[in-house]
C-alpha cells in the first residue's frame, strides 16, 4: 500500500486539467461592477420603478423583471434517488500498468494524471436531508480521461437490493416517505420499507449491509466504494475479462454509533458534507486506492454464485482486490449548484477497454440515466454543461435542442458527406475508435429470472458470520429500531422468519426486541416476484450452504487504526486552565495530523492560570461530543472546580463514553471525571494496556498522556464499553 503523505502544502488546492478548463466559465464578481444579465450597468439594487415614492411599481421596470424572474426559476428537480450529495474534484494516478487486460488509456499509462470529479450521496432523502440517515452511500467518480468520460457510478457497498431493473421503482418508492403523508424523510425505518424488503427475498443480503455500521460512516473520507456491477476489461488485442471495482480509503473505514448519528443529525446535518469540505480546505486531501477482481473469462461459471448477479459480491479470499492507484480529491468546487448539483453521471458513459455485461441491473441503468437527466438538466445538450463537458474535443451531427451553447459551423450536420469533407470522421478501432466487446448471443427473447440468481441467504451469511461482536450487536440493534418502528405485526413477523434464513441467533435476538417468536422450523419464504403466469415453485429462493464461512473483508473491525489525521478532538477548558499541560497535548494532536477545538462555558478567551489567553473555538451552546471523536480535559484548579459544575461538560463527557470514544484527562482533572455517570466504571490503576483496551487516559505527565491519548484515539472507537450500557446521556 502506498504511504500516506500529504501532496501539497495544506490549504492549496491544485489545478488539474479539467479545473483549468472550468476557469473559462468561472466568474469572480470581486472588484466588478453590477450589471443585468444583458450587460448593463445597475444604478440601484434596492428599489423597483414606481409611479410616485408611494404608487404602485410599474411593469416596465425591466430589473425587477429580470431579477424576480431569474429567482423564481433557480430551482431544478431534485434527483429522484441520491438527492442529498456532495462534491469534490481531485485526481487519479495509476500505480501500475493494466494494459495486458485492459486498453483504457487512463489504466495503462503511469505517467497520466486523470482528473476526476466526485460526488457522494445519501439515497432515500430529499436534498436538504440529513447526511447521518442510515442510507446507503453513492459514490460516484467522473474520470475525465483522454479517450472521454469514463464514469463509476458506485455505492459504498458492494451489492444491490435487487436484480433487475424492472424492480428499482417499486424500492424507491417503498423506501421513500409514504405517499399518504410524506412521512418519514430519509428513513427506511417505516412499514411500506420493510413490507416490501420482507416479501422480496433477494434483497436479504443488501439489508444485512444496510443495518450494518457501514450505513452511518464517521466520514465520506472513510468508507469503501464499489462498482457494484461486474464490468468487462478488453484489452487490445480484444480480449475479455470481467472485473469488479473497488475503492479503499487511506484513513480506513470508520463509522459512528447509531445513537451519536441520530443527535449528529439534529446537531450538523451537513456533517459529512462540512467534514468533507474542511478536510479539503485544510489540505488534508482524502485518498482512496482503486482496487480491481479480475476474474478470467474462462472461470465465468467457476463461482457458487452467479457474477452477474448483482446481490453477490466476489469474497476477497476468492479472488484478491489489487489495488492499481490513487485518487486524492484535494480541490472543493466553486460553485455548488454549478458543479455538484449538475454533475451527470451515467454507468453508459464508458470507454474504450471498458465494457458492460449482461447483469439485468446494470442493463437497466443504461436507459435510466440519460433520461432522468433530460427531465432534470431540462434538455439533450447537459454534456455542455461546464462540470459535464469532457476534456478531449466533442464533435457530432448532435445539434440544436433547449440551451445548445456550441456553435456548429458549416453547412453539414449528418454524414455521409461531400459538402463538408464527409467531417467528422469515424475512428478505427486501433486509433481509439469505441468497438463493443463481440459477446455471442443466442437466444430466446423471455421475461424471466435465471436459476442461479436464486440463492438469496449465503451471501447474507457469510455477512453476518464475518462481523465482529460488537458489529454483530450493532446489526442487531438496527433491526429491532427499524422494525420496531414498523406499525404492522405481520410485517415484523415477516422478516424474523427471513433473518432465521441468515442467522438463527440473530432472528432470535431481534424477535426477543419485538416481542415476537422466530418460527420453530424456518419457512422458505415466497417469492413475490413471479410473472402473473409463473409457477411458484419455479420462484422458490434457494438456500445455499455457501462454501466460505468467513470473509476478514466484510467486517470493518480489521480496518486500518494507524493514523488520527483529520479526527476532531475536543478540549474542554476554562478560565484558570493549566495552559502548559492544554498546549503540550494540542501541539501532539496537532503534529499528527488531528484537528483540536478548545470549547469553554463561552465564546473568546479563557484566561490561563498563567495568565496566557486560550482561544476558544466553540462554546458549550454550540458545541457538542457527537461532533468529535475524542475529548480531553487538562489540568488548572479553577477550570476543573468551573467544568465539574457545569452540567453541559459531564453531559459532553458522558456521551462521549456512551459513545465509546477516547477520553484523556489530566490527573488534576479527575475529579471532572468523577462527577460522570461511568466514572464508576474506571479502573482503579491505568496501564497502558487498560489505556489501550478501555480508551480512558489519565495521567500528570501531558507528553507521556499525549502518546497514549493518541494511541487510543487511532482506535476510533472502544466498542466493548457498550457491554456497560449504563451511561444515561
Ligand atoms: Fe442509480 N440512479 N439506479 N444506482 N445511482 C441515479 O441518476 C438507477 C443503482 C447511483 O451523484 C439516478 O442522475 C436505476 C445501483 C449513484 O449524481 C437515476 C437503478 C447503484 C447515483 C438512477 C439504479 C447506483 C445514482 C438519479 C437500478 C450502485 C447518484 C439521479 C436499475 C452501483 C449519482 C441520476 C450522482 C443516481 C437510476 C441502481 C448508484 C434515476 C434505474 C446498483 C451513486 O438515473
Amino acid at each position: 500500500m502506498a504511504k500516506d503523505k500529504p501532496t501539497e502544502k495544506p490549504g492549496i488546492q491544485p489545478e488539474n486539467e479539467k479545473t483549468e478548463a472550468l476557469q473559462l466559465h468561472t466568474t469572480d464578481a470581486n472588484g466588478e461592477l453590477m450589471t443585468t444579465d444583458h450587460g448593463v450597468r445597475i444604478n440601484d439594487d434596492q428599489n423597483s420603478l414606481k409611479a410616485g415614492e408611494r404608487g404602485a411599481t410599474l411593469l416596465e421596470d425591466f430589473i425587477l423583471r429580470e431579477k424576480i424572474t431569474h429567482f423564481d426559476h433557480e430551482r431544478i428537480p431534485e434527483r429522484v434517488v441520491h438527492a442529498r450529495g456532495s462534491g469534490a474534484h481531485g485526481v487519479f494516478k495509476l500505480y501500475k500498468s493494466l494494459d495486458k487486460v485492459t486498453k483504457a488509456a487512463f489504466l495503462n499509462d503511469t505517467e497520466t494524471e486523470t482528473p476526476v470529479f466526485v460526488r457522494f450521496s445519501t439515497v432515500a432523502g430529499s436534498k436538504g436531508s440529513t447526511d447521518l440517515a442510515r442510507d446507503v452511500r453513492g459514490f460516484a467518480v467522473k474520470f475525465y480521461t483522454q479517450q472521454g468520460n469514463f464514469d463509476l457510478v458506485g455505492n459504498n457497498m458492494p451489492i444491490f437490493f435487487i436484480q433487475d431493473a424492472m424492480k428499482f421503482p417499486d424500492l424507491v418508492h417503498a423506501v421513500k416517505p409514504e405517499p399518504d403523508n410524506e412521512m418519514p424523510q430519509a428513513a427506511s425505518a417505516h412499514d411500506t420499507f420493510w413490507d416490501f424488503i420482507s416479501l422480496m427475498p433477494e434483497s436479504t443480503h443488501m439489508v444485512m449491509w444496510l443495518m450494518s455500521d457501514r450505513a452511518i460512516p464517521r466520514s465520506l473520507r472513510m468508507m469503501e466504494g464499489f462498482g457494484v456491477h461486474t464490468f468487462r476489461f478488453i484489452n487490445r488485442n480484444g480480449e475479455a475479462c470481467f472485473v469488479k471495482f473497488h475503492w479503499k480509503p487511506l484513513l480506513g473505514v470508520h463509522s459512528v454509533a447509531w445513537d451519536e448519528a441520530q443527535n449528529i443529525s439534529g446537531k450538523d446535518p451537513d456533517f459529512h458534507r462540512r467534514d468533507l469540505w474542511e478536510a479539503i480546505d485544510s489540505g488534508a486531501f482524502p485518498e482512496w486506492e482503486l482496487g480491481v477482481q479480475i476474474v478470467p473469462e474462462a472461470d465465468e461459471f467457476k463461482f457458487e454464485f452467479d457474477l452477474l448477479d448483482p446481490t453477490k459480491l466476489i469474497p476477497e479470499e476468492l479472488v484478491p482486490v489489487q489495488r492499481i492507484g490513487k485518487m486524492t480529491l484535494n480541490r472543493n468546487p466553486d460553485n455548488f449548484f454549478a458543479e455538484t448539483e449538475q454533475v451527470a453521471f451515467h454507468v453508459g458513459h464508458i470507454v474504450p477497454g471498458i465494457d458492460f455485461t449482461n447483469d439485468p441491473l446494470m442493463q437497466g441503468r443504461l436507459f435510466s440515466y440519460t433520461d432522468t437527466q433530460l427531465i432534470r438538466l431540462g434538455g439533450p445538450n447537459f454534456h455542455e454543461i461546464p462540470i459535464n463537458r469532457p476534456v478531449v474535443p466533442v464533435h457530432n451531427n448532435q445539434r440544436d435542442g433547449f440551451m445548445r451553447q456550441t456553435i456548429n459551423k458549416g453547412k453539414t450536420s449528418y454524414g455521409p458527406n461531400s459538402l463538408g469533407n464527409n467531417a467528422p470522421q469515424q475512428v478505427k478501432a486501433a486509433d481509439g475508435g469505441f468497438t463493443s466487446y463481440q459477446e455471442r448471443i443466442d437466444a430466446k427473447k423471455v421475461r424471466a429470472r435465471s436459476k442461479s440468481f436464486f440463492d438469496h441467504f449465503s451471501q447474507a451469511t457469510l455477512f453476518f458470520n464475518s462481523q465482529s461482536d460488537p458489529e454483530k450487536k450493532h446489526l442487531v440493534d438496527a433491526l429491532s429500531f427499524e422494525l420496531g418502528k414498523v406499525k404492522t405485526v405481520a410485517i415484523r413477523q415477516r422478516m424474523v422468519g427471513i433473518l432465521s434464513l441468515v442467522d438463527e441467533g440473530l432472528a432470535t435476538e431481534v424477535a426477543f426486541a419485538l416481542g415476537l417468536k422466530v418460527p420453530a422450523k424456518p419457512q422458505q419464504p415466497i417469492n413475490h416476484s413471479i410473472p402473473a403466469d409463473g409457477d411458484p415453485g419455479n420462484y422458490q429462493p434457494l438456500k445455499v450452504e455457501g462454501k466460505l464461512n468467513k470473509s476478514a473483508a466484510l467486517s470493518m473491525a480489521g480496518t486500518l487504526k494507524d493514523t488520527i489525521k483529520t479526527r476532531k478532538i475536543a478540549i474542554l477548558a476554562a478560565d484558570g486552565v493549566d495552559a502548559k499541560t492544554l498546549n503540550t497535548v494540542k501541539s501532539a494532536i496537532l503534529a499528527e495530523g488531528g484537528v483540536v477545538q478548545v470549547i469553554a462555558p463561552k465564546l473568546g478567551v479563557v484566561v490561563a492560570a498563567d495568565k496566557s489567553e486560550v482561544a476558544v473555538d466553540e462554546s458549550f451552546l454550540t458545541a457538542a461530543s457527537v461532533l468529535y471523536d475524542a475529548v480531553y480535559v487538562p489540568g488548572g484548579l479553577k477550570s476543573i472546580a468551573t467544568l465539574e459544575a457545569e452540567a453541559n461538560a459531564i453531559h459532553f463527557l458522558n456521551e462521549a463514553f456512551k459513545h465509546c470514544k477516547a477520553i484523556a484527562a489530566d490527573d488534576q482533572a479527575k475529579q471532572v471525571l468523577e462527577s460522570t455517570y461511568f466514572s464508576k466504571k474506571l479502573p482503579k490503576d491505568f496501564s497502558d494496556e487498560t489505556v489501550f483496551k478501555e480508551g480512558i487516559v489519565i495521567g500528570a505527565d501531558a507528553a507521556k498522556l499525549a502518546k497514549q491519548f493518541i494511541k487510543a484515539i487511532a482506535q476510533h472507537r472502544f466498542w466493548d464499553r457498550e457491554k456497560k450500557r449504563q451511561v444515561p446521556a
